[in-house]
Formats: structure tokens, sequence, C-alpha cells
């Protein structure tokens, strides 16, 4: 037996109550304030001395404190480091950007490391023109700003067959959200010159895999950016330094990263990330193809495995996030009770289409057993499906495209794990 197998047999033996679990907080969550407590009546080492000075930290890093707030990989996914993934620790972030340096990282031939001095696109192919831009070229046409997320198409993939991995940046964690400034691709095809038989892009990356995937031309002129910044700095060497294709709402393996080169053809390509790879087996032996856009999906960040409720009963809080590669995400419902009553949690700061979303849920703990679930909606009016209403329809073989909803099973003691229940 599988270890997803025993995990959805240990949630469903649980019997579980939910009975007297009301939302709206009651307790007080602070204690009162006492003269003998030496955290607020000692002098404490950081008022005795002077701290760092202006000059300590040119560029800026997180509290010592914070040293476990980092991305990670799952070893046995990661026969060789260049060419494997890490996760984004998507319980300890909050709000709807990721960090740039704990941006979840996927490269088929480890960080190519640019000089962008040597940088170049080339535009060819159907082209009135063929070009070459340097860096400062692209710089010169109209810059854009848009917070957009990127998902992974194997994101959540290892979950398909059952509960496997203990942890939402492990199951979840192959995201990241953004706001990229850079140039319009349209923008930058119009310069070279469509021909009229253009309908296909196959953008490609310098790195040592030299990434390649056939993009349509309706795409690339409605939404696609040539991005070569991220939150404001320069793009990460890991994300793609100097320059990165930006594909709003479809699969990462389209973004393509250290981009240097868009031929326009007539038609798609057929290359290895779009036929033995990113496709998805079906039952009835054919496969899914050109499976682009990231359908809507939520996970509950905290609590999670990795994030217990580290307090007693009272009132608490439930968060997470949501994102749909159509639109923007209206409305997402939560049940601590594994789906028995459903109540529409609050979204809280921007809504953007293709972009992450943040919820949150504050209700009161019993102390009991809770199962915990997200459904997010799409404002296309699409609906995040239960991981067996998506099996029934693409089968057990898949990888990619799991947008089914995640359950947590945290215990009386406020410890998370990942479960099934059906
Ligand atoms: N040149 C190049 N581009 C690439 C890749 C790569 O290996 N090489 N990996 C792709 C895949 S599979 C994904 S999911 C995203 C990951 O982007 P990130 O590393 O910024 O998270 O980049 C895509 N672009
Ligand atoms: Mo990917």
């Amino acid at each position: 037996m599988t270890d997803a197998h025993l995990m959805k047999k240990a949630a469903s033996r649980r019997g579980f109550l939910a009975g007297g679990l009301a939302a709206g907080a009651s307790a007080a969550v602070a204690t009162a304030a006492r003269a003998d407590d030496p955290a607020i009546t000692s002098v404490q080492p950081w008022a005795q001395q002077l701290g760092d000075g202006v000059d300590a930290r040119p560029y800026g890093y997180p509290s010592e404190f914070e040293k476990h707030v980092v991305r990670k990989n799952v070893p046995w996914l990661t026969a060789d480091p260049v060419s494997s993934v890490n996760f984004t620790p998507l319980h300890e972030l909050d709000g709807i950007i990721t960090p740039n340096g704990l941006c979840f990282e996927r490269h088929h031939s480890g960080v190519a490391e640019l000089d962008p001095g040597q940088y170049r696109l080339m535009i060819n192919g159907l082209v009135d023109r063929p070009l070459v831009f340097t860096l400062e070229d692209l710089k010169r046409f109209p810059r854009v700003n848009h917070i957009y997320f990127l998902e992974c198409a194997a994101n959540s993939g290892m979950e398909w067959r059952g509960a496997q991995l203990n942890g939402c940046q492990f199951t979840h964690g192959m995201i990241h959200n953004v706001m990229y400034t850079g140039v319009k691709l349209g923008d930058i095809l119009a310069e070279a010159g469509v021909k009229s038989s253009g309908k296909w892009l196959l953008p490609e990356g310098a790195d040592a895999s030299a990434m390649t995937r056939s993009v349509p031309m309706e795409k690339a002129l409605g939404d696609c950016l040539i991005a070569f910044k991220m939150n404001g700095e320069a793009l990460r060497p890991e994300q793609g330094y100097p320059v990165r294709l930006v594909v709003p709402g479809w699969e990462g393996n389209m973004w393509v990263k250290w981009l240097r080169r868009i031929e326009v053809g007539d038609q798609p390509w057929h290359h290895r990330e779009e036929t033995s790879k990113y496709t998805d087996l079906l039952p009835n032996g054919k496969a899914r193809r050109f499976t682009w856009e990231m359908d809507v999906k939520s996970v509950i960040t905290n609590p999670s495995p990795q994030a217990p409720i580290s307090h007693g009963p009272g009132p608490a809080v439930l968060t997470g996030v949501a994102w749909s590669g159509r639109g923007t995400v209206p409305r997402v419902d939560v049940t601590i009770d594994g789906g028995k009553n459903w109540v529409p949690s609050r979204i809280d700061g921007p809504s953007l289409s293709k972009s992450m979303h943040r919820f949150y849920y504050e209700f009161n703990w019993t102390g009991e057993p809770l199962l915990l679930q997200s459904r997010a909606h799409c404002s296309t009016g699409t609906v995040q499906p239960t991981k067996d209403e998506l099996r029934e329809v693409r089968g057990e073989n898949s990888i990619y495209h799991n947008n089914g909803i995640q359950t947590w099973f945290v215990n009386e003691k406020g410890v998370a794990e990942n479960v099934e229940i059906s």
C-alpha cells in the first residue's frame, strides 16, 4: 500500500465531529498585562547597545529569525539539482506578492548566468525584417507593469493519485506571483513586421536546455510581455536574468527564461516540451496537448502541515491563496468540517486577472479536529473541482494540471497533515 492510500484511510477512519464550529471570534486573544513578565520589564539586549549602521546592509536581507523561510526541494524528486525544482514556502507568506528570493525555481539545465552586455534577442522567421535587440534596445519601447502568477503545469502533480507530500510548499509551491515590468511582445513583433502567414512563435532560451515552446500569435499579441524587472528590480538569475517571456495565465514552461530568440512560423513546432512532456495521458490512451491555461485553483496555506495551529481553542485565522489563468477569483469558499458546511471566505488585497488572490476566514476553534478545504470560483464561471471529479474525467495517469481541492486534517493538538476524503 502506498503512503497516499494509508493517509486516505486514516482520514476516513477518524469519524469526525464538527459540532459547535461557529464563525466569529469570542474568547480573548491576548493575555492580561503582568508586572513580572521579563519580556516587558527587563532591558533587552537590543536596547543595551547600538545596532548596525546604514552601511551594514547595502542589499537587505530578512531577520536571522526568519532563516527557515526558504525555498526547499523534495529530495526524491531531485535526482539532479540542475534539472529539478524547488518550492515557494507559501505557508510563510502573506498578501499576494512573492518576494524575489523565495520564488520557486524550475530549470531544465541549471541557472544560466548571462552577461547583460552580451544579451541579444533575435526575431526571425516569417517577418519582414529579422532583427536583433540588445537589452538597452528593449528598454526604449513603452513599458508596462503587471502582476501575474506563474504556475508550473506540474504543480500538485505528485498528488494525482492521492495525498502524498506534507506541506503546501510541496503540494502547491510551484507558483509565484510578482509584478513584472517589461514591454509588450506585440510591440517588438511589430518592429520586425510579422508576415500574414505568421501564426505561431517559438521562443527559445539561452540556457543549455534551449527551452522552446510553440505560442499562438493571438496570445503573443494579446497580453504577453518581454520582462526585465520583477517586483521593481532586475529579474533574478533563477528567473531568467536579464529577460524572460511572460505568458499570463498559461503554464509555466511557456514563460521562457533567458530569452534569446523568437522565431515566427505558420504552425506549431511540436517540440519535446509539448509532446513527450507537458501533455496529459487520458484513460482512453489519448493525450491532452497544448493545455495552456492554468485552471482556477486555491490552497489553504495556514493552518497546513508545515504551519500547525500553535494556540489553544479560541479565535483562529485561516488563510490561503487562489488564482485562475482565465480571470479573477471573485469568491473562495472554505469548509472546516470536510465539506458539510461551506462558507464564503474574505478576499483581501488586489483582485487582479491572472494574479494570486489572498483569502481569510476567521473562526472560533473549539479544539476539535478539522478537515480544511478551499474551493475557488473564477470570474469566467468555472469552479475548482474535487480531486475525484478531476480523476473521473482525466483518469490517474496525469501529472500536469491538477487543480483539485486540497484537504488538510488538523488534530486536537493543531497538527495538520495532507489527506483526502471522498
Ligand atoms: N530557458 C528556460 N526557460 C524556462 C525553463 C527552463 O528550464 N529554461 N523552465 C520552464 C518551466 S518548466 C517553468 S515551470 C518556469 C519556471 O519559472 P521560475 O524558475 O521563474 O519559477 O520556467 C520555464 N522557463
Ligand atoms: Mo514547469
